[in-house]
């Protein structure tokens, strides 16, 4: 097993605009980041990834970049950044930046000349075609609802943008992109910075035929339209030989639309392009043919079959994240776990599944406490572009405001952006000031201060696994073997190398589960769980019941 330290590190996501105000405008910021450098690193995790921090205008939350040199007057300035970067250094933590380079904002200055006329110089840098039939030149649609083209009158020509009409994509066809691509790049990485997230990645290589998709199945577009492209892997072989390669660094591809079929093409170990991605195997299961908006049940022996697939097709040969929410989906105990009477329990569960599989894994802010989703019943508390978006398609189309409210409490994206509960305190401590969106009305009952006085807390359990995960490197490495996989209700695995062998047991409901000949307990010792005196319970889970176990040979 030759070590590797992005193989061996455990990320935590940070958005910005939600983690610390440090100036009272009710907006996180930089400074606020700096304020809780301890905080982060006592709790045990070894890069800090922030969402990005760029001028932007904030059409959607950074995700749309102005200036790729210039940090967003919000979070702070240059030297905020640096004195930032140091501070993680100094605790022997890294920073990954997130990578937008898909599209930019339509305020960037490539944009706005590009809009100018046909023949100026940067009019290749974006994609402009003209309409068809009176309309757009297809029939494409934005991840954010309506056409995937704007009409732009100045030149009687449409662009292209696969998400808001504010962030038009870029044309990586056009090799002045690329190497403005690779100057920002290295720009970050000689300031230090350790590696990029590098946003919807596999969507920079278009196909230029443009033909029409399936728009009846977003998932289905996705992955046959946008995703996947004929120079994609050119591209980021390209982009790895020119600058990645020359630093120690982590890479990570966000990758919606890559299969498991496709993914080592991208992370394959000798591939030359990533070195792992986040799939979306499991975070679109419950999308419908209509995006996040249209939700599906599904089951959890589905669930648990896209972790072993997945481990299955990625083998030795690449590497990926694990991860269980971000800023895109909702919070985790909501969607994966319960957040009512056993939240506190099946977070630690969850804590258990994110910390003992095969991967790089990523902690969300505010999972170490368990924050909940919250539950906005009126649109006007809803920030995020996509929701209102969604919102207004929905009441265009004679939908129930009600209706849609409903659906987004469980699948909104606002879920995961209130503010972090710094503790009991108004705003959740978060700001002195009015915070940007509104903080979840259980402040009091759920934040950090509380979690630091309890030795029983979600975040000490988080602590303690990410201990585990450092001293147990077949934690990392070992294989993986998804035991009882048509189980209705158990999440059984094992992780095994020359070493050691690890059995988790994993109880997904609060009915009891009888462990009938799963553990013989003369031959295996447990070594975590989330709850106290499990001896007496050698063969039965309780509700949301965790267990690490440690197999003797
Ligand atoms: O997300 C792209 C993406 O695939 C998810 O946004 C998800 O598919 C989408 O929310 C549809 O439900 C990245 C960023 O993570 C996201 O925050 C940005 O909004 C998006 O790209 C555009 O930059
Ligand atoms: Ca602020």
């Amino acid at each position: 097993m030759t070590h590797t330290w992005w193989k061996e590190s455990v990320i935590y996501q940070i958005y910005p605009r939600s983690f610390k105000d440090s100036n009272g405008d009710g907006i996180g910021d930089l400074q606020g980041i700096i304020e809780k450098l301890d905080y982060l690193s006592n709790l045990g995790v070894d890069v800090l990834w922030l969402s990005p921090v760029y001028k932007s205008p904030n059409d959607d939350n950074g995700y749309d970049i102005s200036d790729y040199y210039n940090i967003m007057k919000e979070y702070g300035d240059m030297n905020d950044f640096d004195q930032l970067l140091k501070g993680i250094h100094q605790r022997g933590m890294r920073m990954l930046m997130d990578l937008v380079v898909n599209h930019t904002s339509d305020e960037h200055q490539w944009f706005e000349e590009s809009r100018k006329s046909k023949d100026n110089p940067y009019r290749d840098f974006y994609f402009w075609k003209p309409g068809k039939n009176g309309g757009p030149p297809n029939n494409w649609k934005s991840f954010f609802g309506g056409s995937a083209w704007e009409y732009d009158e100045t030149t009687d020509e449409y662009y292209l943008h696969l998400f808001t009409k504010k962030q038009p994509d870029l044309n990586w066809e056009n090799e002045k992109v690329r190497a403005e691509v690779h100057k920002i790049l290295k720009f970050w990485l000689d300031k230090g910075v350790d590696g990029f997230r590098m946003d919807v990645i596999p969507c920079i290589s278009k196909r230029l035929e443009f033909e029409d998709g399936d728009i009846s199945d977003f998932g289905k577009l996705i992955q046959e339209r946008y995703s996947n492209g004929p120079r994609v892997h050119e591209f980021l072989q390209e982009m790895n030989k020119a600058v990645l390669s020359n630093y120690d660094i982590m890479t990570v591809g966000e990758g919606p639309g890559i299969t498991k079929e496709l993914a080592n093409l991208y992370v394959g170990k000798d591939r030359g392009e990533l070195d792992m991605i986040f799939h979306f195997g499991h975070m679109f299961l419950d999308h419908g043919k209509g995006g996040r908006f249209d939700p599906l049940d599904f089951s959890f022996q589905e669930f648990k079959k896209v972790f072993a697939e997945w481990d299955q097709s990625i083998g030795e040969e690449g590497w990926i994240n694990i991860f269980l929410d971000n800023h895109d989906f909702p919070r985790m105990v909501s969607r994966w776990g319960t957040d009512g009477k056993y939240r506190v329990k099946s977070s630690k569960l969850l804590a258990m599944l994110l910390l003992t599989m095969r991967g790089t894994p990523c902690i969300y802010q505010g999972s170490e406490i368990g924050m909940t989703n919250v539950e906005f019943n009126n649109i006007r508390d809803c920030r995020d572009i996509e929701t209102l978006n969604a919102y207004k398609e929905h009441i265009e189309k004679g939908g129930d405001s009600e209706a849609f409210m409903k659906v987004h409490h469980t699948h909104g994206r606002d879920n995961v952006r209130t503010p972090i509960h710094w503790d009991g305190t108004d705003q959740a401590g978060f700001t002195t000031g009015k915070s940007w969106i509104k903080v979840n009305p259980n402040y009091q009952q759920i934040n950090i201060e509380k979690a630091l006085n309890n030795s029983h807390s979600i975040y000490y359990f988080f602590q303690e696994m990410l201990a585990l995960r450092k001293t147990h490197k077949t934690l990392v490495y070992g294989d993986f073997k998804l035991l009882k996989a048509s189980d209705k209700q158990l999440f059984a695995y094992t992780r095994k190398d020359s070493e050691n062998q690890f059995l988790v047991l994993l109880n997904f409901s609060e009915e009891r589960y009888g462990l009938d000949g799963i553990v013989d307990p003369e031959k295996a010792e447990i070594i975590i769980a989330n709850y106290v005196g499990c001896e007496e319970f050698e063969n039965e889970l309780r509700g949301w019941e965790a267990r690490l176990y440690e197999l003797n040979a």
